[in-house]
C-alpha cells in the first residue's frame, strides 16, 4: 500500500486512523495508528524501508502519547522557591520575551543562542533555522546532528559534491554481492533494515563486519573485523593498498569519473597490510579476504555509521572508506556504492533546511551571497540583514554564560545534559546561563534545568515531512489533535516571534504586511511551500516535492527540482554533484585518538546504543516495556579484564576518566576486545556515559569523539 492511499488528516480534523511513520530512527517506518476507545495503538504498515516490519521501539511509541508524565502545561521557574511551577502560556512566552530582549539589550543579538535536533520535522528544522536569522537575528544555530551525522556529511560533500546519507533507496543492499559495514549495528539501531541484510546472504552475497565488539550485527556476518577503536582509517587505507597491489582498482572508472587518485595511491603505498594489523589488531589475513571481496564483487556496498564517523578523526576515516569505493569504481554503478546510515528520524532533513550554523535551506551555505540573496528574498527581508555562520554544536554549548558566549538559549528537540559528551562540563554551562528556554513533551534532564520548559505536541499530534535514511521526503501525519494546553513547535516560533517584533526595534512589519505572525505560518503545509521555495535551486532541491506528490507514491526523493519532473532515488549515475561532475579524492592519514591510553587510564572506551532505549532516554526510558527490555546502564567488559580487576558479572563497576566517571553494573562479555570497555549512553545521573567521553572534536565537522577515550575501571565497594 502505498503513502497515497491512507485517508491524510488536515489539521484541525482528526481521523480514527492514520498512514503514518515511526517517531524515532531514520528508518522511518511505516505504521498505521488507530484510535479506540481513548487508546492509540500502533500497526505496522507496509512500507520500502520495513516493509511491514517494526521494532519494539516502535511498537511502544504511542504509549507515550497519554503518558502521566507528559508536559500539559507551561513551567517557569519560581525566583523564589527555584521550583518550576505550572504557568499559563502568556506568562511564559513573555518570560522568555523579555529575557530575549534583556539579554540583547546587554550584549548584542549573539547573545541568545538556538540548539535544534534532527527528530523535529522539515518544516520545524526549516522555521527554526529561520526563526534565529530572522526573528531573533543570531548567528548562533546548530542542532545535535552535530552530534551525528556531521563527519560523514563533510566526508560526502568533499568528495561527491553532496551529502545524502544512503545515494541510492536501501532495497539496493539486498542486492550487493559484498556489503561491508563499518562501525554500525543494524540489528540494535535499525532491526527491520536486517531483512536485507538476509536477503543478501540468502543470495549468496558476502556481509562483513568492522566493529570491535561482536555485536547482533557482526554475529549475522560472514567476516568480522574486530579492530581497536579508532583505527579504521588505518583498515580503510590497508584495503586499498591491497586493492592496488592486487589490480581490482577500476582504471577506467578512475580516470573518468575522478580527480586526485593520485596523491591517494602514494599515500596508501605505505599501509601494507601489515602495519594497519600492528595498529588495528585485525589480522593481515582477514584484511585479504575483506579486500578481495570487495575487489572482485560484481556489486559491492560501503557503509559507514557512528563506529567509524564519532572520532575527532571521523572526516577522515569516512573520506577512507569513500576513497576505496571510488577506487573500486562502485559510487554511481547499479546496486554498489558509498553510504552513511543516517540515524535520527530526520537527521537527513534536520541537516539541510538551516539548523546548522553555517547553513541556510536547501543545503547553501551562509557565507554565500547568492544563497543568502535567494533566501532572504522568500523571507521578506534584506540579505544584508541575515546573521553569519555560527559556530558547531559542542563549542556552542561550551561557550555558554562565558564572558564571550550566548546569554540565553533555546532548544528544541534534544536533550545535551545527557548527550553532549562531558556532559558535567556541559551541565555546569547550561546552568550559568541567564535564560534557558526547552519546549520538550517531558521533562528531559535538560528541560529540568530551565527557566521557562513549553509543552509541545508529539508525532502523531501534527503533520509535516521527514526525510529518511534514503534522501525519501515522506509523510507524518496526524491522528489527533494535541491534549489541551499543549502546542505545535511551529505554533510556539510564531507567537514568539510576533511577540518578538512587537516588542522589539529591529524589523518592522513589511509595507502591506497586517498580521506579524505572517511570516511564521503555524500551518505545516503552509510552511513546507515555502520551504520548497527556499530549497529551490539548493543542492537538497525541494522545489518540485508536494503533499500530494508524496502521498501518491512511497515518498519523494530529493533532488526534486520541479513538479512534473523525476525525482532522484538514485544519485550519481551519471556525474557527481561537483563543478565538474567529477568525484574528489583526498589523501587522509591515520593519526591516533585524541586521548591515548597510559598507566593511571590504561582502557579504551567506547559508547553507542542497544536497542530498547533511543538516545538520551527522555522517550524510551519511560515506556514499560521498553524499560523492563533494559532496565538500567551497564559496562561491557571482557571475562579476562574483569577476572583482573576482581569484578563479577552485574557487580557495580566505576569508569573513570580524566573528565569524571560513570558507575553501572558491570556486564560480563566474550563478544568485547579485553582492551576495550562500551556503555550504552542513554542513561543521566550516576550511570552516564557521557561524564567520561572526550570532548575533543573533528577539525572539519565539529563532530564530537564519542566513540573513543582513555579510563579505568575500578570496583566498587559496597558498603
Ligand atoms: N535502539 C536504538 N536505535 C537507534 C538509536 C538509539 O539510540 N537506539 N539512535 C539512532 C541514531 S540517532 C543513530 S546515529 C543510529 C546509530 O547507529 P549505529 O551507528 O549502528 O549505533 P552505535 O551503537 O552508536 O555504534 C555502532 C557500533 O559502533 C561500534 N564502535 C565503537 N567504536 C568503534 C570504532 O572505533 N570503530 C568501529 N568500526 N566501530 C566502533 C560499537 O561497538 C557499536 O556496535 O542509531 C539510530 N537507531
Ligand atoms: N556517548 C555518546 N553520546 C552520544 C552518542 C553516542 O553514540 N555516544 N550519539 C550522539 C548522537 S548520534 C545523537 S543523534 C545524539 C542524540 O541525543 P539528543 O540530542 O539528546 O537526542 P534525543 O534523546 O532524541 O533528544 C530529543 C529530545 O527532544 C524531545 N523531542 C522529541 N521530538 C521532539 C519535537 O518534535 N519537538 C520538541 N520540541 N522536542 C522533541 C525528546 O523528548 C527528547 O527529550 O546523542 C549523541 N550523544
Ligand atoms: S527501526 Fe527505527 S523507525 Fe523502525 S520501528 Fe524501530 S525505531 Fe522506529
Ligand atoms: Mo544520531
Amino acid at each position: 500500500m502505498t503513502d497515497g492511499a491512507q485517508t491524510a488528516t488536515r489539521p484541525g480534523r482528526t481521523t480514527p486512523e492514520v498512514a503514518t511513520h515511526c517517531p524515532y530512527c531514520a528508518l522511518q517506518c511505516g505504521m498505521t495508528l488507530r484510535e479506540e476507545g481513548g487508546r492509540v495503538s500502533v500497526h505496522p504498515r507496509q512500507f520500502p524501508t520495513n516493509r511491514g516490519g517494526l521494532c519494539q521501539k516502535g511498537w511502544t511509541a504511542a504509549e507515550l502519547l497519554d503518558h502521566p508524565e507528559r508536559l500539559t502545561t507551561p513551567l517557569l521557574r519560581d525566583p523564589a522557591s527555584g521550583e518550576l511551577r505550572p504557568a499559563s502560556w502568556d506568562a511564559a512566552l513573555e518570560r522568555i520575551v523579555t529575557g530575549i530582549r534583556t539579554v540583547q539589550a546587554g550584549h548584542g543579538r549573539d547573545a541568545v543562542a538556538v540548539f535544534g535536533g534532527g527528530g523535529l520535522t522539515n518544516e520545524k528544522a526549516y522555521a527554526l533555522g529561520k526563526f534565529a536569522r530572522v526573528a531573533l537575528r543570531t548567528r548562533h544555530i546548530d542542532y545535535n546532528g552535530r552530534f551525528c551525522m556531521s563527519s560523514a556529511a563533510a566526508a560526502g560533500m568533499r568528495a561527491f559534491g553532496v551529502d545524502r546519507g544512503l545515494p541510492f533507496p536501501l532495497a539496493d543492499l539486498g542486492q550487493a554481492d559484498t556489503l561491508l559495514l563499518v562501525g554500525a549495528n543494524p540489528a540494535e539501531t535499525m532491526p527491520p533494515l536486517v531483512r536485507w541484510l538476509t536477503e543478501q546472504r540468502q543470495r549468496g552475497g558476502r556481509l562483513i563486519v568492522v566493529d570491535p565488539r561482536v555485536t547482533a550485527t557482526a554475529r549475522q556476518a560472514d567476516l568480522h573485523l574486530q579492530p581497536l577503536p579508532g583505527t579504521d582509517l588505518a583498515v580503510a587505507n590497508a584495503l586499498l593498498h591491497i586493492a592496488l597491489t592486487e589490480g581490482w582498482v577500476d582504471k577506467e572508472y578512475v580516470d573518468a569519473r575522478t580527480t586526485g587518485f593520485e596523491a591517494v595511491r602514494r599515500s596508501v603505498a605505505g599501509w601494507w597490510p601489515a602495519r594497519a594489523e600492528a595498529l588495528s589488531g585485525v589480522p593481515v589475513a582477514d584484511l585479504e579476504a575483506t579486500a578481495r571481496a570487495l575487489g572482485t564483487a560484481g556489486r559491492a556496498v560501503i557503509l559507514t555509521a557512528r563506529g567509524a564517523e564519532q572520532h575527532a578523526k571521523g572526516v577522515d576515516t569516512v573520506t577512507g572508506f569513500v576513497n576505496l569505493a571510488l577506487a573500486l569504481g562502485l559510487p554511481g554503478r547499479p546496486g554498489s556504492g558509498y553510504g552513511c546510515l543516517t540515524g535520527q528520524g530526520n537527521g537527513q532533513g534536520g541537516r539541510e533546511h538551516g539548523q546548522k550554523a553555517d547553513q541556510l535551506p536547501g543545503y547553501r551555505k551562509i557565507d554565500d551571497p547568492a544563497a543568502r540573496e535567494h533566501v532572504a528574498g522568500v523571507w521578506g527581508v534584506p540579505a544584508d540583514e541575515l546573521p553569519g555562520p555560527g559556530v558547531p554544536a559542542y563549542q556552542l554549548l561550551d561557550s555558554l554564560g562565558t564572558p564571550d558566549g550566548p546569554k540565553a538559549l533555546l532548544v528544541f528537540g534534544s536533550n545535551p545534559v545527557v548527550s553532549a559528551p562531558r556532559a558535567a562540563r556541559i551541565e555546569g554551562r547550561l546552568r550559568d546561563l541567564d535564560l534557558l528556554v526547552v519546549a520538550d513533551f517531558l521533562l528531559s534532564e535538560t528541560a529540568a534545568l530551565a527557566d521557562v520548559v513549553l509543552p509541545t505536541a508529539q508525532w502523531a499530534e501534527e503533520d509535516g515531512t521527514m526525510t529518511n535514511l534514503e534522501g525519501r521526503v515522506l509523510r507524518r501525519r496526524a491522528l489527533r489533535q494535541p491534549p489541551p494546553g499543549v502546542r505545535t513547535d511551529l505554533a510556539i516560533l510564531a507567537d514568539l516571534a510576533a511577540r518578538l517584533r512587537a516588542s522589539g526595534p529591529d524589523t518592522p512589519p513589511a509595507p502591506g504586511e497586517a498580521d506579524p505572525t505572517d511570516r511564521f505560518p503555524t500551518d505545516p503545509e503552509v510552511v513546507f511551500t515555502e520551504l520548497r521555495r527556499a530549497s529551490a535551486g539548493g543542492l537538497a532541491d525541494y522545489a518540485g516535492v508536494s503533499w500530494e506528490r508524496i502521498d501518491a507514491a512511497d515518498g519523494v526523493f530529493w533532488p526534486c527540482p520541479t513538479e512534473d519532473g523525476p525525482d532522484t532515488p538514485r544519485l550519481f549515475a551519471d556525474r557527481f554533484a561537483t563543478p565538474d561532475g567529477r568525484a574528489r579524492f583526498h589523501p587522509v592519514e591515520h593519526r591516533p585518538a585524541a586521548e591515548e591510553v597510559c598507566a593511571e587510564y590504561p582502557l579504551h572506551f567506547t559508547t553507542g546504543r542497544v536497542l530498547a532505549q533511543y538516545q538520551s532516554g527522555t522517550q524510551t526510558r519511560r515506556v514499560a516495556a521498553l524499560r523492563r527490555a533494559a532496565p538500567e546502564a551497564f559496562v561491557e567488559l571482557h571475562p579476562d579484564l574483569a577476572g583482573r580487576l576482581g569484578v563479577g558479572d552485574g557487580e557495580p563497576v566505576r569508569v573513570v576518566s580524566r573528565r569524571g566517571e560513570l558507575r553501572a553494573p558491570a556486564r560480563l562479555s566474550p563478544a568485547i576486545r579485553p582492551d576495550t570497555v562500551f556503555a550504552p549512553f542513554h542513561w543521566g545521573g550516576a550511570a552516564r556515559a557521557n561524564s567520561v567521553t572526550n570532548d575533543a572534536v573533528d577539525p572539519i565537522s565539529g563532530m564530537p569523539e564519542f566513540k573513543i577515550c582513555a579510563v579505568r575501571v575500578e570496583r566498587v565497594e559496597e558498603p
